[in-house]
């Protein structure tokens, strides 16, 4: 209604309606309720689509269609979509808002979502119409999506599984806000020079990023540096101040996260630093100006790049800023957000803030530090509120990936937060104390910090004892995370520790990825199962019909086929798609043991090459990923996979049967192209050392069977598919550990094994180095002298494994019976279902639908 209405006299003073442009805006004001298909901005039909994406190609992109690039298509393409998300966005705040709602805040230093356009495409449910907007407009949308960039603000599973949770979240409707990082360069691109990595940096801002909206108002301040000092506050309490010495500033950049087949829309809010405001001034009032530049320079550096995991102690001061920086300005946002319709005391009830991993464990002081210091609660009911805010997940237990912190650093860059996690500590082992009287070994265990040459702090520590819950991320996992990393920590609080197996989320690993098995998956189980992946099931009845299994092998075929030419284009090899395709892509890390693989093609090699009347199985040996600049030896294995790539690939003998292939970059984006097309996924790793894993939930999911140890998640994922539906070799992680503590001696393995003898010869020999023996020695001598990670101990079952499924890809009908089977069984492995867990048993929180 119109303020008019009052009719005339209702106020003396000039009202805005008597402005001239009233006038014309009346004539032109759009009715209340617009019709569907005449809202043709943000309409879902073809023909609305189209208007918009023309309209966002000129009014946006200033581009005419006859001179647009295919830059500027994707730009068009992607403001089209982001106009349809928003007005769902904003009708998901309001609701969020008006409800006040508990939410979920994951805080994650790293987030890999991969690119948007397709999944956003998906989510809306208007793949079809854009499809045919684009035909009519004469463009190839595979070609539009294919120009998207990638966002690679994360290294691999770690980041990966956090925007699958967030695609998980909106999908069943839960309140959520994802904080992390905008680093400018993400994950290096990785290009390879004669064999060898060579990384390049990710400029994937270089063109703007459509799906972010900067929030230049929303800033906070976060400081380092300086000093503490004590003070009597005006109700005579002592208090803690915190002089810094340096302050930058964190702004926010939204990105709207949308659900599956509804209108729920989060937002992934990551942090951009800049300087702060008022030091700038200072230094040029006093003539410096260089220096104010070169103090901004360094502010903006926090955020400028992202660490790859698996590097030594290198930059570890800016990874540690980095860390606090976003941890707080996440938790600075959420206390602003909680104040505008609550007090303090019931910030745990608002917000139910997830740790992924240690990264952002700093966010127990720095909450505490808010509430105490800042905003003048006590320390008993902030600590109260603080442990039951956070929970805590665990991903690794890998003794060089637990992050402790030397004290001396820690305490120069955050005094205060070193005497607020010494006060945190110094109650928390009173409580050992007094549950364990006499028994100081345990208390010095548990303390936060390690005591030694350098004093570190414990990060894991920190994070269990702020948290409320804490998990793992596979059965084995947890289990293995309450009997030795956290077993005095499980001893005291039992009730605390949880597992909740990681996910993957069939929208993006299954639709956007495999359109031929959506297809059939449509057919058989209904549309419903990318919603509910337990409808997969539903392919099981059919899993021994010999025409689905025809059917069910095309499409497996059409997807190595697709395979077969990105792996020409990019690597200029042939791939024959009727080989097994035999893929590993994951980081390349020793643990993960690509190095066992190539034993066992350097084995079939040998075999060939000694007895030229032997027929195989043909295989294409696929790997993919990217190792830690620094870690030679995962180089130095990728070099490997090359040099006998380019022996076999060169050996008219051997290349009858084999192949191999390192395909370049592997990211989220190539993902698409290599899961479908596996038939066997290598999931190898040294039991009790892989925390999960979840490239063996995507491969398997799309019919690939798995050769793997029981390890992570394959123990759960070998149950659920059937054991008879799975290659199983190697030892277990009980076997490992009494391997180990024997006194493990790689070296009679070798000496006692003819083939493992032979393999590691030729490797000696120069055959696959050019002439250069010593080449491969730095692996070699690991493998005959330490062997840490027990390739030589698995390597014999490993083979007979690797046998039996040459027998069985021998026999077609055997092998689709397995490959539907497998992926018929895997909707428990849907992230759907670790959000529902975690709802459950951790965060407690409710769906809040959004009308559509
Ligand atoms: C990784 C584990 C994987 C696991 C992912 C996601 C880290 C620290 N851990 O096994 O190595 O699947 O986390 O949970 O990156």
């Amino acid at each position: 209604m119109s303020a008019r209405s009052d009719g005339p006299g209702a106020s003396a003073k000039p009202l805005m309606e008597d402005h001239p442009i009233s006038k014309i805006a009346e004539k032109t004001r759009v009715p209340a309720a617009i019709p569907e298909d005449e809202r043709t901005r943000t309409g879902m039909q073809p023909e609305a689509l189209k208007r918009a994406f023309l309209d966002n190609l000129f009014y946006v992109q200033a581009r005419f269609r006859d001179v647009a690039g295919l830059h500027d298509l994707y730009m068009a393409a992607a403001y089209t979509v982001r106009d349809r998300m928003l007005e769902r966005w904003a009708r998901t705040a309001a609701v969020y808002r008006d409800e006040r709602v508990r939410t979920v805040c994951y805080l994650s230093a790293e987030y890999l979502p991969g690119p948007h356009l397709g999944n956003n495409l998906i989510n809306l449910g208007i793949v079809d119409s854009a499809r045919q907007g684009a035909i009519d407009l004469g463009m190839d949308l595979a070609e539009i999506l294919e120009e998207e960039p990638e966002p690679g603000l994360g290294n691999g599973g770690l980041g990966r599984l956090a925007a699958c949770y967030m695609d998980s979240l909106a999908t069943l409707q839960i309140p959520a806000i994802g904080y992390g990082i905008r680093y400018e360069h993400g994950i290096f691109q990785q290009t390879l020079e004669d064999g060898w990595q060579v990384e390049l940096s990710d400029l994937w801002l270089r063109h703007g990023n459509p799906w972010e909206i900067p929030r230049t108002r929303l800033c906070y301040v976060v400081n380092f540096g300086g000093h503490t000092e004590r003070y009597t506050d005006d109700y005579g309490c002592h208090q803690v101040r915190w002089v810094p010495g340096v302050e930058v500033c964190g702004v926010a950049y939204d990105t709207p996260i949308m659900g599956f087949g509804v209108a729920n829309t989060n937002m992934l809010r990551l942090w951009h630093s800049t300087a702060g405001q008022s030091f700038d001034f200072q230094a040029f009032n006093r003539g410096n100006y260089y220096g104010a530049v070169q103090a901004k320079i360094e502010a903006k550096n926090l955020s400028r790049v992202l660490y790859p995991n698996d590097e030594l102690d290198a930059g570890k001061e800016l990874r540690l800023k980095q860390q606090y920086f976003f941890v707080s300005c996440s938790l600075q946002d959420m206390i602003r957000l909680h104040l505008q319709s609550a007090t303090l005391e019931t910030f745990h009830e608002k917000f139910a803030a997830q740790l992924n991993d240690t990264h952002p464990a700093i966010a127990v002081a720095e909450l505490m530090r808010l509430l105490v210091d800042v905003h003048g609660l006590a320390w008993e009911p902030a600590w109260e509120i603080t442990r039951q805010t956070f929970g805590y997940t665990n991903h690794t237990l890998l003794p060089e990936a637990l992050e402790t912190w030397p004290v001396d650093l820690f305490g120069t860059l955050l005094p205060r937060h070193l005497e607020i996690i010494y006060e945190i500590n110094q109650r928390f082992l009173e409580e050992v104390r007094l549950r364990f009287p006499e028994d100081p070994d345990r208390v010095a265990r548990m303390s936060l910090i390690a005591e030694g040459a350098t004093r570190r702090i414990r990060m894991a520590h920190l994070a269990t004892v702020g948290s409320h819950a804490i998990n793992g991320v596979a059965a084995m996992h947890s289990e293995l995370v309450k009997s030795t990393l956290l077993k005095d920590f499980h001893d005291l609080w039992p009730e605390r520790f949880h597992n909740i197996t990681n996910g993957v989320t069939p929208r993006r690993f299954l639709q956007l990825s495999n359109p031929d098995i959506c297809g059939i998956l449509t057919e058989v189980a209904g549309p419903g199962w990318a919603r509910d992946a337990n409808n997969l099931k539903k392919l099981e009845p059919h899993a021994d019909d010999a025409a689905f299994q025809e059917r069910w092998g095309r499409m497996k075929l059409a997807a190595k086929e697709r395979l077969a030419k990105r792996i020409q284009d990019r690597t200029g090899i042939l791939v024959d798609p009727q080989s097994l395709f035999d893929i590993q892509v994951k980081r390349i890390h020793e643990y993960k043991r690509q190095h066992l693989n190539v034993l066992h093609i350097v084995s079939l090699y040998l075999r060939i090459k000694q007895n030229p009347n032997l027929t195989l199985t043909p295989r294409s040996f696929i790997f993919g990923g990217k190792a830690a600049p620094s870690y030679a030896m995962a180089k130095l294995i990728i070099k490997l996979i090359h040099a006998v790539g380019e022996v076999v690939n060169a050996d008219p003998q051997v290349n009858r049967f084999l192949r191999v292939v390192f395909y370049p970059n592997f990211n989220v984006k190539e993902a698409a192209y290599i899961y479908p097309a596996a038939d066997l996924s290598e999931q190898i790793s040294t039991a009790g050392k892989e925390a999960s894993g979840t490239g063996n939930m995507k491969f398997s999911m799309n019919g690939a069977l798995t050769i793997g140890t029981l390890d992570g998640a394959n123990v759960e994922i070998r149950d659920a598919v059937g054991h008879e539906n799975f290659f199983l070799f190697g030892l277990t992680q009980e076997q490992v550990g009494a391997a180990l503590a024997a006194g493990y001696r790689p070296w009679e393995l070798y000496c006692d094994n003819a083939e493992l003898r032979a393999i590691i010869e030729v490797l000696h020999s120069g055959l696959f180095s050019r002439g250069d023996k010593d080449l491969f020695r730095p692996l070699t001598n690991s493998l005959m002298q330490h062997d840490p990670y027990l390739l030589l101990a698995d390597y014999p079952s490993y083979r007979e494994a690797q046998a039996q499924v040459d027998r069985s890809f021998q026999d077609p009908t055997r092998w689709q019976r397995m490959s539907i089977l497998n992926a018929a069984r895997m909707g428990g492995f849907s992230s759907d279902r670790s959000i529902q867990d975690y709802c459950d048993t951790i965060w407690k929180v409710q769906p809040v639908p959004i009308p559509n």
